[in-house]
């Protein structure tokens, strides 16, 4: 494992001399962590209206990521946040904030407060679900904002809505007054079964209403509209151009029946559609100025957010146990799912219930529409995707880092 992630930092290092390694050195770092938000609303309109107008017209003005995908386990959000802020696969069972938050991890707060940021995470719900308040303050957050620091002016759901979240999430963010900050805010509003209020519910969904799927997409919109808000908000405080903002869905929405998806785009999906919906989730970096933006098609993971957010800053890695790599970069990459599926974009391997390698279903993606090809052409890759996981279960099992440091 020790070996693993010698050659991991190596590749990172690597990374160091790659274009936009630093140019945004100092920046604020404002993350949002989307609630069962998927990609394939994104462009997409109903009953003549667009889904996510603020998203849409953010794809012009932000580095995009169409392939991105979440990686996530039963976990769900916490597994999310595992995997984008300290970079390592979710477990097998169960929840890492869960089992072992009293672990050594190397994730984004801790390296950035090292590095004199003030580091802040906000969420509007029980600070012990999902064992924040212990796992948090493991990861060297400054202050964990949860639902008794925040005024339920709008109600909607489990807590309060979105839009108010956010806003208050900027007052909160304003009163510490602290520079550089890096903020990861968690949303809700858009949480299973998806029951807006009347009120909230914009879209038009025709034939989908009363259907959770037709639920799904007006809670996506009231998202959006939340996010457009936020950004509204940024700018007028002026923040908006000192501060790197990501937004990413935190996994997908539970809901399988794939009538209703069909009576949605009008046509039926494949089996590897269906594969490839799920674990699609939006991934935008902002940056000021609407600097470097562009569509980038390469398949990136959640994993891959920490060291992408580091490569931005130029804050160099190789005394970090992270497992993904910059996004940003050139190097090739694959993206790991915790079912020991992969892609790396060119092929996608759908493993069987088995977990034998060459009993798994392997798709081509290089000729437009995903054609299924010989299991031998995912061999490697599914071989690299097993080894990855028994790397990173054996290094969170076992307490590993805590024991690579002492050996530092
Ligand atoms: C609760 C929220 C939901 O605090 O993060 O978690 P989920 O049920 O989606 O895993």
């Amino acid at each position: 494992s020790k070996a693993w992630f010698t050659e991991r930092q190596r590749l990172q290092k690597q990374m160091e001399s790659e274009p936009l390694f630093g140019q945004y050195k100092g920046k604020n770092v404002l993350i949002v962590q989307a609630e069962a938000f998927q990609e394939f609303v994104i462009g997409q309109s109903i009953g003549g209206e667009e889904i996510t107008p603020n998203l849409n017209k953010l794809i012009g003005q932000s580095i995009y990521f169409p392939n991105f995908y979440h990686q996530t386990a039963q976990g769900r959000t916490s597994d999310a946040d595992f995997l984008t802020s300290c970079s390592m696969h979710p477990l097998p069972t169960g929840s890492a904030f869960i089992r072992f938050a009293g672990n050594e991890f190397t994730c984004a707060p801790s390296i950035l407060k090292s590095q004199g940021y003030d580091t802040t995470v906000h969420h509007s719900y029980d600070g012990s679900f999902w064992n924040r308040n212990n796992m948090y303050h493991n990861m060297e957050y400054d202050q964990f904002y949860t639902i008794k620091d925040y005024t339920i002016d709008e109600p909607i759901g489990w807590s309060l809505g979105d839009e108010s979240f956010f806003r208050q999430t900027v007052e909160q963010l304003k009163e510490r007054d602290k520079s550089p900050f890096y903020a990861l805010s968690i949303t809700l509003s858009s949480h299973h079964p998806f029951k807006m209020p009347y009120s909230n519910q914009e879209l038009d969904v025709g034939t989908l209403q009363g259907t959770i799927l037709g639920d799904y997409l007006q809670a996506t919109h009231y998202v959006d509209s939340a996010v457009g808000a936020l950004i509204e908000d940024l700018k007028a405080e002026g923040m908006w151009e000192n501060t790197i903002l990501m937004f990413y869905g935190d996994h997908d929405n539970s809901v399988y029946d794939w009538k209703l998806y069909e009576k949605f785009f009008g046509q039926p999906v494949s089996d590897i559609d269906k594969d490839r919906i799920v674990r699609k989730v939006p991934f935008f970096i902002h940056l000021p100025n609407d600097e470097n933006a562009g569509v980038v098609e390469k398949a990136v993971g959640q994993i891959d957010t920490t060291p992408t957010l580091m490569h931005l800053l130029g804050i160099p890695t190789e005394k970090s146990y992270l497992m993904g790599l910059s996004m940003l970069s050139e190097a090739p990459k694959s993206v790991v799912f915790r079912n020991g599926g992969f892609t790396d974009g060119k092929v996608y391997f759908v493993p069987s219930s088995d977990g034998i390698i060459a009993n798994g279903t392997c798709y081509d993606l290089t000729n437009g529409d995903p054609a299924k090809t010989d299991s031998s052409a995912c061999a490697a890759g599914a071989e690299s995707a097993k080894q990855d996981l028994n790397v990173s279960d054996r290094v969170i099992e076992n307490d590993l880092i805590a024991t690579f440091k002492e050996e530092e």
